[in-house]
């Protein structure tokens, strides 16, 4: 596998960070992940866009433009025959001192790596998931805003050893007002008299390119869909439930802390959106290959 690395497409057995880099030593950096269908690669000038105002947001300047930035992932896919899978960006703040001081870190470190992306186990999708919501608090705003898609994950880690540690795969996190925010890795929907609800970001969510992909295709599909703040109780009395994200995709949820929800399988409107999605991935995405 080739990896790209601060501007070279490298060996993976080359592929090496320093001990020094605040990436690891901090989790001070951000990064996206990607999905590659039919050798385009998906909404990815949304998630390089995404990329930079997660850097912004923390102050780092990363020394490539975002068109650059969509070049090296092209490249990247290309050097390693990617047509289907999964690209990971990371931007860390790279070499710095054992202090926390990001400013006398000199130069980011850019890396791309160009996969396989593991899944739900296909049943799941028939199926539908099982979660448990965490005592976990998703992250404050005004702490670590969830917005930005950094590499420090322990509040998602966290959430997600409550849920193996209760026999399921995901977890809803709440924002310490107890309204709901999203799940560990995906965002969250739920379907009540025909509505599609999502909590809106500042309740503690990424902003999902993949939730805002499923909410322009439910809206083209004249389904009402709408922003809206979620208790416990309206994951309980949901008519459906599903979750969205690069890996998972469209995922129905079909029981909640043992509550079973609706009818215990994928509702209607997720099966319908499942298929949709399926169909939008073919139009939405940026070729590997020139034409
Ligand atoms: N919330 C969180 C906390 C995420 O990490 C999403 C929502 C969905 O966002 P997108 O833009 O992907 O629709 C994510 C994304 C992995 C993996 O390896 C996780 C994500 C994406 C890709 C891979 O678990 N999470």
């Amino acid at each position: 596998m080739k990896i790209f690395l601060s501007g070279n497409l490298v060996d993976e057995a080359d592929a090496k960070v320093s001990v020094f880099d605040h990436g690891l030593l901090y989790g001070d950096g951000v990064f996206e992940g990607i999905r590659a269908y039919h050798g385009k690669v998906f909404l990815l000038k949304e998630h390089v866009s995404r990329l930079y105002e997660s850097a912004k947001a923390i102050a780092l300047t990363i020394p490539m433009t975002e068109e650059e930035m969509c070049e090296a992932v092209r490249d990247t896919c290309r050097a390693n025959a990617l047509s289907e899978g999964y690209i990971r960006l990371v931007v860390t703040r790279g070499v710095g001192t054992l202090g926390l001081n990001p400013y006398l870190c000199d130069k980011p470190e850019i890396i791309i790596i160009a996969a396989k992306i593991q899944l739900y186990p296909p049943e799941l999708y028939e199926t539908g998931l099982k979660v448990v919501t965490v005592g976990t608090v998703r992250n404050h705003p005004e702490a670590i805003n969830p917005r930005i898609k950094s590499l420090n994950y322990l509040n998602n880690v966290l959430a997600k050893i409550e849920a193996i540690n209760s026999g399921v795969l995901e977890c809803i996190m709440l924002n310490s007002q107890g309204q709901v925010a999203e799940a560990s890795g995906d965002n969250i929907f739920v379907v009540k008299n025909g509505v599609m609800l999502t909590p809106p970001v500042w309740c503690g969510a990424l902003d999902g390119i993949t939730r805002r992909a499923v909410m322009q295709i439910a809206t083209d599909a004249g389904i009402t869909v709408k922003e809206s703040v979620l208790q416990r109780y309206d994951l309980f009395t949901a008519d459906e439930m599903f979750l969205t994200g690069t890996a998972a995709e469209v995922i129905a949820v079909t029981e909640v802390d043992r509550r079973q929800i609706g009818d215990g399988f994928p509702g209607g409107i997720t099966v319908d959106l499942q298929a949709r999605f399926k169909e939008f991935v073919k139009e939405n995405g940026v070729l590997i290959q020139d034409p």
